[in-house]
């Protein structure tokens, strides 16, 4: 068959229009896709990948399927409907053309269903387009393939039909542009996180991604949906009931889905989505959701007689302690706010929430006592705790202000007290702090040493935490307290280095410590100010030469540069304390000679699954996740 063009004009005043959209998105990619980073170029797959999902709700789609080709671009494509392609009556040009060049909302072509708008997402794949360097389309729909190319959005030839088809779907291909993009290389694991989110999200759809680059190709399909998304986020976790606890309701447009379970941690973990769209800032719907959970949680507890009626209530926070659940709402006209548009701010939503999670609720624990029961014994718990750790709180701040400017005896600090330049340094052992104390600047490193293992707070409540004196010490020396008191201001040390051992030992404090930080000070790991030193595994020497390895791999290297094994000493370091003062300095604490790793938290979610994993009480999970991931680091030289 031979290829046909779609009628439409060569050349007429809407091609000025369309160039100069472009050249909008072109000069100002940022005010499209939020930035021209690594997030930036991930929001154009987020994009076409909406686009396909906005089809799964309308109920036309099933299967997705995305690939990261060798070539630096990426495919999505769909079995919906397919854009239509007949003329459109104002711009005379395929309609097709207008939705991949100018047109994203309010026309005959927009597709009528929960959409996403008033943030970052939504922007319509005309954006994708105008920042691509090429992009290709094929459209199955009327028993045809159709099929456009453009460059940097502007379109290099017509719509043309390119054979028969009997089945229907859209297939965009595209190669995110250099020349406006800081950087073009597509995250596997990135696209894969949220293609599994919206799997879960979506439980009719088939997600498929393959990478041509390198890696198996991997298929995503949740039938169980958000109940299942929630039990997965427990996978590791002991839960006080099975399945999750799920809600259905619809208020007005809004449309509300809630899955919730408990486990017997003490941690909340929650995700909320609206439309799809995962706002890690929480909003009105988040307000909605915990307003009707403290309540529902009290009345019910009252009435049941788990609280007597002249005792105080439980407060969000108890109801909250273990608490696992995914809120997803569809809002017909969502409002982003914040910087990062992950705040939902439309008011009416908070009480629309509240209320369906009110009746909801109260309806499920009415028809499971003992459901109710688990969940509220562990809340009573909780407010118990709570006032335990309000009294052991008081008790440090006096005893604090009685040892004298509220600093630990333990502590070698440091002279100067600009922050900025202020360096923790945090050692395993005595003998090691002792060495770490001779080897240090004493104008701007500190030195922190901890004996024996410390306190595991995945475990433990905040009041038993503060009644173990090494985390005292931390929390006094660091500054910026903890939990509901922390002030990021108050950090005495804008570098805090955990030097341990290379051992197993090693390896458990030092995630000991992460744990802490990453539950009870979050914020030192989301600014970058915890690090990990690295300490030479070998010392080799050879006459009077010597040199350090952190590695087998460099041990090895150095054996070959100095001519062989023979005569060559080689000293393994099984601890920080074999080395002396100066060796340690020289090696693993002196800015300019040594190598930090600079600890940081991928997203919530991520480093969640990694502590739990890693501290929670089952022991076949950890096993698998250690066998599969590394420490969460990245590499950083300073
Ligand atoms: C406009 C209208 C219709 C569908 C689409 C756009 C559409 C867009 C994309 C983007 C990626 N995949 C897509 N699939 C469909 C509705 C068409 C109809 O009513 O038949």
């Amino acid at each position: 068959m031979a290829q046909q063009t779609v009628d439409a004009p060569a050349y007429d005043a809407s091609s000025i229009q369309i160039l100069e959209g472009l050249s909008a998105v072109r000069k100002r990619p940022g005010m499209y896709i939020g930035s021209t980073d690594a997030r930036g170029l991930h929001h154009l797959v987020w994009e076409a990948v909406d686009n396909s999902i906005d089809e799964v709700l309308a109920g036309a789609c099933t299967e997705i399927h995305v690939t990261l080709f060798a070539d630096g671009s990426v495919g999505v494509r769909d079995n919906g409907r397919g854009i239509p392609v007949d003329l459109h009556p104002k711009y005379h040009r395929p309609a097709l053309e207008i939705v991949m060049t100018v047109l994203h909302a309010g026309s005959k072509f927009d597709r009528a269903t929960y959409k996403v708008s008033g943030g970052l997402h939504g922007v319509g794949i005309h954006v994708v387009n105008a920042l691509s360097e090429w992009l290709e389309i094929r459209v199955r729909r009327d028993g045809h393939e159709y099929y456009q190319r453009y460059e940097r959005g502007a379109p290099v030839g017509p719509v043309t039909t390119v054979g028969p088809s009997d089945t229907t779907g859209t297939d965009t291909r595209f190669k995110p542009d250099a020349t406006v993009l800081e950087t073009t290389t597509f995250d596997r694991e990135t696209i894969a996180r949220r293609l599994k989110e919206l799997s879960f999200l979506n439980p009719g759809v088939t997600i498929h991604l393959a990478d041509e680059r390198d890696g198996a190709p991997v298929t995503f399909h949740h039938a169980g949906g958000i109940t299942e998304f929630v039990e997965d986020m427990n996978s590791a976790s002991n839960t006080l009931f099975k399945p999750p606890i799920f809600v259905h309701a619809k208020r007005d447009t809004t449309d509300i889905e809630l899955a919730l379970q408990y486990n017997d941690g003490y941690n909340e973990t929650m995700l909320a989505f609206v439309n799809n769209i995962n706002t890690v800032d929480g909003g009105t719907h988040v307000v909605g959701f915990r307003a009707a959970l403290t309540r529902t949680l009290n009345d019910y507890a009252r009435q049941r007689g788990f609280l007597k009626a002249d005792k105080e209530g439980l407060t969000g926070e108890d109801v909250r302690e273990g608490l696992t659940a995914v809120l997803s709402v569809k809002v017909l006209e969502p409002q982003f706010e914040g910087q990062t548009k992950a705040k939902l701010g439309n008011s009416e939503v908070k009480g629309q929430v509240e209320s369906a999670v009110n009746e909801k609720l109260a309806e499920f624990l009415e028809e499971h006592p003992a459901v109710g029961q688990s969940l509220i014994t562990k809340a009573v718990e909780a407010a118990l705790a709570r006032e335990a750790a309000r009294k052991a709180r008081e008790l440090t701040r006096r005893k604090s202000l009685l040892e004298g400017g509220g600093l630990p005896g333990k502590l070698a600090d440091c002279h100067s007290r600009d922050p900025a330049e202020c360096e923790l340094f945090i050692v395993e052992g005595d003998s090691a702090g002792g060495t770490a104390k001779q080897g240090r600047d004493r104008e701007f490193q500190a030195i922190l040493p901890l004996r024996g293992k410390i306190l595991n707070v995945e475990k433990a409540r905040l009041d038993k935490m503060l009644q173990n004196e090494h985390i005292r010490a931390l929390i006094q020396a660091i500054g910026v307290g903890i939990g509901d008191e922390l002030d990021a201001s108050r950090l005495r040390y804008h570098k805090i280095i955990l030097m341990t051992d290379a051992d197993v030992d090693g390896s458990h404090i030092r995630t000991l410590l992460l744990t802490l930080f990453y539950r009870k000070m979050p914020v030192l790991i989301r600014e970058g100010r915890v690090f990990i030193a690295q300490a030479p595994l070998y010392r080799v020497a050879k006459g009077s030469r010597a040199a350090y390895a952190f590695s087998d791999a460099e041990r090895d290297q150095l054996v070959a540069e100095y001519g062989g094994s023979k005569g060559v000493t080689i000293q393994r370091y099984k601890g920080l304390g074999e080395m002396n003062a100066e060796q340690l300095a020289e090696t693993t604490m002196r800015p300019g000679a040594r190598t930090l790793l600079k600890v940081t938290v991928e997203d919530a979610l991520h480093a969640n699954e990694l502590f739990e994993v890693l501290m929670g009480e089952e022991v076949e999970p950890r096993r698998l996740y250690i066998q599969e991931h590394a420490v969460e680091v990245t590499n950083l030289d300073i």
